[in-house]
């Protein structure tokens, strides 16, 4: 360290506010104070219609569980917050609000278990995590909270159901649906992991037909997939709901089967000369015809009742064998009347494209697993493969197919599907992975169908004046063993008068599933609190859509894709501006236990956020949070991570109360500041908050050996850009080092629509210096008509070129007093060594 040769510095003391008493770093004694302040000052406010820009930051808000918040949640919300605040201090009008998903299962589980009804137990564990969140200094509109168990929400997104209902995309159907023994519900598909387990409670779930409501999604399959072009989501995102809504192009071929046809939809029609058989799925309807039936032999029957106990997945899995049986019937190929066996085969799914299958045992792996097994020929049509060893799905040059032998496979799709339309044998076609969505339970805890059934005129929507209809306090509130939901047990609120004719009508019991409230939720912060509409049509023109929305990678598939069904859904209907409603989605990474596992209760691995909070702090959490590694990726819980954090805050703590400072700070540690802030400005705006916060600890690094110190508004610059992440730590701080009178001293910052720009939180966001942070630079001279008015350190690079040089010199004070009022006819530039302007006069 080089502190002997130094030049004798003048150092002065700052003016210290009336909060200097205690001089360590206790952030205990400090957090209550400012969390009180910025709240009745109202410091994150978003404002209606103020002219500043804005920017809608959304996270994903929880259910409220008797668990509370955790280090997952915190991970979310604490980056997130970070960005809020930079950009409230650039300017932006910054909408972040919150609420509760406290409707569904989760809340109803916990009820159950405690035996405390769920609208009990939601209150409480609303308020508990409300002070949690709060403690977190996380910068929320607290004006615009919304619970979607409040009547006051839940009346619109019934609303949403009958305007669904109106336009013909909800619809009763006998559907087979995932039945959840334990929980004794029925599932979606989407809440079924693959091994056939519920996602919640891990229960092998069993599958049975009941009439259900179901919403028309796959109405919007191909603008939910084409509209994904004109969003920003993470890759990883973009291809799971590519994937998910899983379109495929091909063609629907019909077989003829006596007076009959069995149509098969196929990616390949250009080898259907190498179909060997088709199977059918066991839900076909052609093997529930009496006359088919009657002919099919005994094995058919016995295989088609085993099938139906497995699941899905069961079915469908590559690597299980594939199974069948002969049904005794023969279609012919379209193309060269060859009679083909028919088979009943459960690895063909009965809801997608037509139930049906060609076999082609050449080119499809699961339709030679299925020939070896049942000694079907294997025909090539498609070059290029070795198919005595395996199928070869790849493309080539077709063979053994008639006239269109020789033509590329990519040709014959096409050739050969206008071959079939032309004589009506087929036609080209789309087809979608997606399903329309479950969207009944069987559960109290829910939103209630605004559904009556009337014997008279029969499904009849309640009428919107009489929305909502709320949900009745039960005292037993268990699933039914019928698989009922327990409302059907409470008779005065079920019978009710029809809305249409006056007769008698009972309501529908079913509840609406987890996902009916999260689906519009960012609509109403725009207008939480309207009484009239979901949200006023001119606050979702200011605050749509949302800038960013970040959330689990476990709803990709569910919430993301179902709220932007609604979202389009409602653009539609013409309330809604635009098309999307996330511009951006970035999904954060989970966080593992200390032991790099999930964390459980079972592995005894939780971390609590709260034991975290007592022992180092608010803004030593909130810094872990970030730092702890890239945020989108699964990173472990480290408790020296922690630790390390508050190293770092109470060394900026302490730097500071050193109270030294000079009129200018050195240049080695002027650079390295402006190089923070530059490396801590870019990285928040591309969620690099783990490499924001490594900068500033680097800079801090090289501040320590520097006794010297910052001069105060240097200084003041670092607070201010760490001020995103430790907001506690920094206010207090602020506060210190320029004492009580400190908002009226600065004039200069018209950016916020506060009167008093007291708070560290509203100031601008410092700028750097370009010209600092050059590596190396050149002494040039800058010349007015000949004379040296100024000599600039400029950049190594820059100093050779004209255009920047020029920008420099006409920047500089003295340059532009010498300039003033002058015309530049001529401008020498001498790369490197000086530039001269020549005037007029
Ligand atoms: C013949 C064929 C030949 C096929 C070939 C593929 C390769 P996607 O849409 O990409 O998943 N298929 C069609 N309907 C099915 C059903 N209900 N259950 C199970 N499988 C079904 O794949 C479409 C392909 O999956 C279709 O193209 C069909 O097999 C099969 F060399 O038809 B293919
Ligand atoms: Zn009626």
């Amino acid at each position: 360290m080089k502190t002997k040769d130094q030049p004798q510095i003048i150092e002065k003391k700052w003016p210290l506010g009336k909060t200097s008493g205690k001089q360590s770093y206790h952030p205990g004694e400090i957090e209550i104070k400012w969390q009180e302040k910025w709240e009745k000052e109202k410091l994150y406010r978003a404002v209606d219609f103020d002219k500043r820009p804005k920017k809608y930051l959304l996270v994903e808000f929880p259910y409220p569980s008797g668990e509370r918040l955790h280090v997952g949640h915190g991970r979310s919300f604490t980056a997130i917050d970070a960005l809020a605040r930079k950009y409230r201090m650039m300017g932006f009008n910054v909408l972040y609000p919150f609420g509760w998903d406290a409707f569904g299962l989760p809340a109803e589980n916990y009820a159950i278990k405690t035996g405390i009804n769920p609208a009990v137990t939601t209150t409480q564990n609303i308020a508990n995590s409300k002070k949690q969140a709060k403690t977190w200094a996380l910068s929320f509109d607290w004006e615009r909270e919304v619970n979607t168990t409040d009547p006051d929400y839940y009346k619109w997104t019934q609303w949403i159901f009958l305007k669904l209902l109106e336009k013909g995309l909800a619809y009763r159907a006998d559907v087979p649906v995932n039945w959840c023994p334990s929980c004794k519900t029925n599932l979606a598909q989407e809440e079924v992991l693959a091994d056939g387990t519920h996602e919640r409670c891990g229960c092998q779930t069993e599958r049975r037909m009941q009439k259900q409501w179901l919403l028309k999604i796959t109405a919007y399959a191909q603008r939910l997939l084409d509209d994904l072009k004109i969003v920003n989501y993470l890759p990883r995102i973009r291809i799971q709901q590519e994937n998910w809504i899983g379109r495929s192009e091909g063609a629907k071929i019909k077989f003829p089967i006596s007076n009959l046809a069995i149509e098969v939809f196929t990616t390949r029609p250009d080898t259907l000369f190498g179909a060997v058989a088709l199977v059918l799925a066991p839900e076909h309807p052609l093997l529930k015809m009496p006359e088919i039936k009657k002919k099919m032999p005994k094995e058919v029957a016995v295989y088609l009742e085993r099938s139906q106990k497995k699941s899905e997945l069961e079915r469908t899995d590559l690597s299980k064998e594939k199974t069948g049986v002969f049904t005794g019937l023969y279609a012919l190929n379209p193309l060269n009347k060859e009679k083909l066996p028919v088979w009943v085969g459960d690895y063909v799914i009965g809801w997608y494209g037509e139930g049906a299958v060609m076999v082609v045992p050449a080119h499809d792996r699961r339709d030679y697993q299925f020939a070896k097994k049942y000694h079907l020929k294997i025909k090539e049509v498609v070059s290029g493969g070795e198919i005595q060893k395996e199928a070869y799905e790849g493309e080539g040059k077709l063979i053994n197919s008639g006239e269109f032998s020789g033509l590329s496979s990519l040709a014959a799709r096409k050739k050969i599907t206008d071959w079939l339309t032309k004589r009506q044998l087929g036609e080209r076609t789309v087809q979608y992975k997606l399903r329309d969505w479950v969207f009944s339970r069987q559960h109290y805890w829910g939103e209630p169908i605004p559904i009556v059934y009337c014997q008279k005129c029969g499904t009849v929507s309640v009428p919107e004046k009489d929305l909502p209809v709320k949900l009745p306090y039960m005292e037993k509130y268990q699933p039914t063993e019928t698989g009922e939901s327990p409302l059907a047990n409470i008779k005065e609120w079920v019978e009710v008068a029809c809305p249409e004719c006056g007769g008698p009508a009972r309501r529908e019991t079913d509840t609406m599933p987890n996902w009916a409230g999260s689906n519009w939720y960012f609509l109403r912060y725009c207008d939480a609190k309207n009484q009239k509409k979901f949200a006023d049509r001119q606050k979702l023109d200011y605050w749509m859509p949302v800038d960013l929305y970040n959330g689990g990678m476990e709803h990709t598939t569910l919430h993301l894709l179902y709220s932007r069904f609604i979202y389009k859904f409602l653009a539609d209907l013409g309330v809604v501006p635009g098309q999307e409603p996330y511009a951006r989605r970035h999904s954060h990474g989970v966080v593992l236990g200390p032991d790099n596992q999930k964390m459980s209760k079972s592995k005894g691995n939780v971390i609590n956020p709260d034991e975290i909070v007592k022992a180092y702090g608010v803004d030593a959490y909130r810094l872990y949070e970030s730092f702890m590694g890239p945020f989108e990726q699964m990173i472990a819980w480290s408790d020296e991570g922690v630790e390390g954090c508050y190293r770092f805050l109470k060394r900026v703590w302490q730097l500071t109360m050193g109270k030294t400072s000079r009129e200018k700070t050195n240049p080695e540690l002027l650079k390295a500041l402006h190089k923070t802030i530059k490396k801590v400005g870019e990285d928040l705006e591309n969620l690099k908050f783990n490499t924001a916060v490594a900068a500033m600890m680097e800079f801090i690094n090289v501040w320590q050996v520097d006794l010297r110190g910052l001069n105060k508004s240097d200084l003041e610059k670092f607070l201010l850009i760490l001020a995103p992440f430790a907001p506690y730590l920094t206010e207090e701080l602020w506060q210190r080092i320029n004492g009580q009178n400190h908002a009226r001293s600065r004039v200069n910052l018209s950016i916020f629509s506060h009167e008093e720009r007291w708070s560290i939180h509203q100031q601008p966001w410092p700028k750097y210096d370009p010209r600092v942070i050059q590596e190396k630079t050149v002494t040039m001279l800058i010349e007015v008509n000949g004379t040296v008015r100024e000599k600039l350190d400029i950049g190594y690079q820059i100093s050779g070129v004209r255009k920047e040089v020029e920008k420099l010199a006409e920047a500089s004070e003295k340059t532009t007093k010498y300039l003033a009022g002058k015309k530049v006819k001529q401008v020498v530039f001498i790369p490197g060594k000086l530039i001269n302007f020549v005037t007029n006069c």
